[in-house]
């Protein structure tokens, strides 16, 4: 009987590249998303077996490959990531009968729509707050947009908060409806990204069910 993947964890990091998989996953982070920009093919995919492979011995973690889905349906990963384009793009029956799991981005309700017709196992909104780590060229959603998303995508979907998101208000993001704050920055930003991973598992740990 396969073990159930854990679920999105309320706190979701997303770091480029394998070293810092290993590195957060040591620390006990439970939602790593592997962001890496720019890579040939074979690079990906060594990137992500690397990453994998730095996953693995921590039963609680979830590794979520973003866009590379090619590269990571050939090595056996088992959750991708997808952008809008992204998922133009993907062939999701060959995903799905792999058995990967899918979450996808989503800024308007246009792309909502189109990312709940894929079946996801859960959406992103953002970007929440300003964020100059991606170039999204949307305006800020603001916390109170998760709400709207909530009551479109009912009760069940696994809904990530995404985009210039600091510890401070993560409870504000869950209360509004989200499962999880997905954050780069806050964390790998920090003056100390090690204490301030630890800062959001606590926050975390109080969260889970
Ligand atoms: N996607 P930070 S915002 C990767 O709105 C990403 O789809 C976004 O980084 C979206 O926590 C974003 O540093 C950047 O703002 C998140």
């Amino acid at each position: 009987m396969p073990i159930a993947a854990p679920d999105i964890d309320p706190f979701y990091l997303i770091v480029p590249d394998a070293a810092a998989v290993a590195r957060f996953a040591a620390l006990g982070v439970r939602t790593i998303q592997l962001r890496a920009k720019g890579l040939s093919p074979s690079a990906a995919r060594a990137e992500i077996v690397a990453a994998m492979e730095a996953a693995m011995p921590h039963a609680h973690c979830q590794l979520i490959v973003n866009d590379t889905w090619r590269e990571a349906l050939s090595v056996g990963c088992d959750y991708i990531h997808l952008g809008q384009e992204d998922l133009a793009d993907a062939d999701l029956a060959t995903i799905k009968s792999a058995g990967m799991r899918i979450g996808i981005s989503t800024h308007d309700a246009a792309e909502l729509a189109i990312a709940l017709a894929a079946e996801p196992d859960y959406v992103a909104l953002g970007p929440i707050n300003p964020t100059t780590t991606k170039a999204t060229g949307r305006p800020a959603q603001g916390v109170a947009r998760l709400a709207e998303w909530r009551r479109l995508i009912g009760a069940s979907m696994p809904l990530v908060a995404i985009g210039g998101i600091g510890l401070g208000e993560a409870d504000a993001i869950i209360s509004a409806g989200a499962q999880s704050c997905a954050v780069v920055s806050d964390v790998l930003c920090a003056s100390d990204p090690d204490a301030r991973a630890r800062q959001w598992l606590a926050w975390a740990a109080g969260r889970r069910g």
